[in-house]
């Protein structure tokens, strides 16, 4: 459809002389929302698709993977790539979690998206609120990469790793949640904060004294090219990996029938039931970037599991627990059509198992709060922004 035809917004579809007009031109309307598609006259007319991203490397290597994807897919569209600073990018000193802002990485895109200076934004998952503002909508999200923590040694620790090395050692990370786990499981170990995109963590790291690690997603790693520093993945004995890790997301404006359908092929079915029950476990327990919250997640046999913590600062209170649930898209759990999951669309994946894959996260969320995560949560979040 894209590339070939031309989109024209109308405010009422429910007027008849429009609806007239329509049928005399054999022009289309668009089932979800007030939106004509019709075709051009000699079906050459190209839309150019402009693509939203930040100016950090690792947000444009992101969004040139997925705009050489979308390339593959429509041959015919023009992409733009529009590049922009953010909350995030621009206060390098403050740890993430200090910063009282839920979306510091993505408000001025999602502004930019509003005034429809952009058709799509492309984030780390992992960095989208649970709940988007209105309008909005996760329209993609791709095969995740490994969601897994990974640490980088200084290069004069070259051979060593969280178990060997010496007491006092200074690992840096401002995570709350790698920091909480790893304390309880390497105690001899010390926790800094470090912030700043990744080539200045790296920098950080090899240029001065004050760091012996640094933990650092292994997703983003490999996407700079930087998988040869990787000197330990972390499993989920050491650490689980946050909610949406590893995985990329296409952020839409959620009445772009169009775009959503263009990037609609570009969901991967068991990313994206694996992130709707992670998404839908964090935003059952209000977490945001700045809680304590873990998860592991797998699709096998269609079955998915989802294993769930939560966390005090120091790691010494923590509460886990596992559960799982059938995907299969024979299991019939009726839900209306067009709807989002924690804030992903995505029609091209079985309604039913996204019900299910949401449920087993708040159901999942249930048992830990039934426990007394709130506690756990309420503390941590009091404790950090008294830091
Ligand atoms: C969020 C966290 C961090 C990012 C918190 C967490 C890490 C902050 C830090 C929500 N976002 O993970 O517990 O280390 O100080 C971020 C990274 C990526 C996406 C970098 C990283 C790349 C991996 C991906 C920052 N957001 O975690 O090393 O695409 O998932």
């Amino acid at each position: 459809m894209l590339g070939r035809t031309l989109i024209l917004r109308i405010l009422s579809v429910r007027d008849r002389h429009i609806h007239r007009l329509l049928k005399l031109r054999n022009w289309r309307l668009c089932p979800r929302c007030p939106t004509v598609v019709f075709k051009d006259g000699n079906g050459t007319v190209n839309r150019v698709i402009r693509m939203g991203t930040r100016k950090s490397q690792l947000a444009r290597i992101q969004t040139d993977y997925v705009a050489e994807k979308l390339k593959t897919l429509y041959p015919d569209v023009h992409l733009e790539i529009v590049a922009m600073s953010t909350i995030g990018d621009k206060i390098l000193d403050t740890a993430l979690s200090k910063i009282g802002e839920k979306s510091l990485f993505t408000k001025e895109l999602e502004n930019a998206l509003e005034r429809n200076e952009v058709d799509l934004v492309v984030h780390s998952l992992k960095d989208l609120p649970t709940t988007l503002p209105n309008g909005f909508t996760i329209g993609a999200v791709l095969q995740r990469e490994s969601p897994h923590d990974a640490v980088v040694l200084h290069p004069k620790n070259s051979g060593l790793t969280l178990d060997t090395l010496p007491d006092g050692s200074v690992i840096g990370t401002s995570s709350l949640r790698r920091a909480a786990q790893l304390k309880k499981r390497f105690p001899h170990l010390e926790f800094k904060d470090i912030r700043g995109n990744l080539n200045t963590r790296l920098k950080k790291l090899d240029e001065k004294e004050d760091y012996a690690a640094i933990i650092l997603a292994a997703a983003g790693l490999k996407r700079m090219g930087w998988e040869a520093r990787v000197s330990q993945v972390l499993g989920p004995e050491d650490c689980m990996y946050a909610v949406g890790q590893g995985a990329l997301a296409v952020e839409v404006r959620a009445r772009d029938c169009d775009i959503l359908e263009m990037v609609s092929t570009l969901h991967h079915s068991e990313t994206v039931l694996r992130c709707i029950a992670e998404r839908a476990f964090l935003r059952r327990l209000e977490g945001g970037c700045s809680v304590p919250v873990a998860v592991n997640t797998e699709v096998k046999d269609s079955v998915l599991s989802l294993t769930g913590a939560v966390y005090s600062l120091d790691g010494a209170d923590s509460l886990k627990e596992a559960m799982e649930t059938s995907v299969d898209p024979g299991n019939k759990l009726e839900s209306a059509a067009d709807i989002q999951h924690v804030g992903v669309t995505a029609h091209n994946v079985p309604q039913c198992a996204q019900v299910a894959a949401e449920k087993l996260g708040v159901d999942l969320a249930n048992l830990l709060l039934s426990k007394g995560a709130m506690e756990i949560l309420t503390t941590a979040r009091k404790l950090n922004d008294a830091r």
